[in-house]
């Protein structure tokens, strides 16, 4: 079974490998989108959710496939095996991305699927289809501090053959800063899921904080889904989910999206899965430019983030 539906996802890529290209961005409601999610956004935006659903929401590169890991095993009790039935993507499905077929896309597979269903998005907050708030889904955030969720965006979009070429470092910098790569702005997206964690109650968790106490963080998620799993298994979970681990797992490790989308002889999608490796690509001097830039867009609101640990 897994490895049917890990065969028949990769050789949909395969077999749309001629059409697959780097897409330029189209913004919607200021947000530059892939063209594809763009041309596609009226059915995105009108999906409706189960309120069983539970949307696990990211800015691109924070912990989002961690973070889907654990959910699943938390849900299946720490269950490996049941764990491995399909790749990431396709027992998760990415709400609005959408490629040319016979790829399926996010809401294709949504279709196929019974509620509770594990919805991923990097969708800003306001983007976010209304249903998901209208039937009351609990919603994951996971943010991770600027730097480092910069430095592996830009390994992503050197790999990702979908993304816009990155360019060189220097200028990929100054595009983060003002919020022109795809799915926009870092600073807005991690402060509109912030402003509206309590009216919304949404799970807002740091990347820094499953590095420095994965335990206490999958107690957090286990108690926001109300489940209830002995510590046996949490510590099962934790130690399935350590980078190693999930770098291994050919089902999280996104072998399962070949080249022409993701060449990870470019950079590995489990590239490092480390705090503070931005000290390893900035400079002094653009260290100090991003700071002072951050200070600026981040004036009006104070998320506990962390640089190292
Ligand atoms: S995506 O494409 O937006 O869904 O990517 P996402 O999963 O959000 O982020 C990928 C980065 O998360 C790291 N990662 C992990 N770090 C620690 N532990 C575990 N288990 C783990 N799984 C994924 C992954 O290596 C990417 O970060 P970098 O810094 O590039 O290594």
């Amino acid at each position: 079974m897994a490895k049917e539906e890990d065969l028949s996802y990769k050789e949909a890529i395969l077999k749309a490998s001629a059409s697959i290209s780097r897409y330029p961005l189209i913004p919607i409601k200021g947000v530059p989108l892939m063209s594809y999610i763009a041309n596609n956004w009226d059915s995105i935006s009108a999906f409706c959710p189960d309120p069983s659903d539970l949307l696990i929401a990211t800015y691109p590169k924070a912990g989002t496939t961690w973070t889907q890991e654990i959910v699943d095993l938390l849900i299946h009790n720490g269950d490996a095996e049941a764990c491995k039935r399909a790749p990431t993507p396709v027992r998760s499905p990415f709400l609005e991305i959408c490629a040319p077929p016979p790829i399926p896309s996010g809401l294709e597979l949504l279709k196929n699927m019974d509620p509770p269903r594990m919805i991923k998005t990097h969708l800003p907050f306001h983007l976010v289809p209304s249903g998901f708030w209208e039937n009351k889904c609990k919603t994951i955030y996971v943010a991770r501090n600027a730097k480092d969720n910069l430095v592996s965006y830009y390994y992503f979009d050197c790999m990702n053959l979908t993304q816009p070429e990155p360019g060189p470092w220097e200028g990929y910098i100054q595009k983060f800063m003002r919020g022109e790569l795809s799915w926009g702005s870092w600073y807005d997206h991690v402060k509109g899921y912030w402003e509206e964690r309590e009216k919304k109650n949404i799970l807002y968790l740091f990347y820094e904080d499953m590095k420095e106490n994965p335990r206490r963080e999958v107690e957090r998620i286990m108690r926001y889904l109300d489940l209830s799993v002995s510590d046996e298994v949490i510590s099962r979970i934790v130690e399935l989910t350590t980078f190693k681990k999930m770098k291994e797992n050919p089902m999280t490790n996104y072998s399962c999206v070949p080249p022409p989308v993701f060449d990870q002889s470019i950079s590995p999608f489990m590239r490092k899965g480390e705090v503070g490796d931005w000290r390893n690509h900035f400079t002094p001097e653009q260290s100090k430019i991003f700071d002072e830039d951050y200070k600026k867009q981040m004036k009006d609101v104070n998320i506990p983030f962390r640089t190292l640990i």
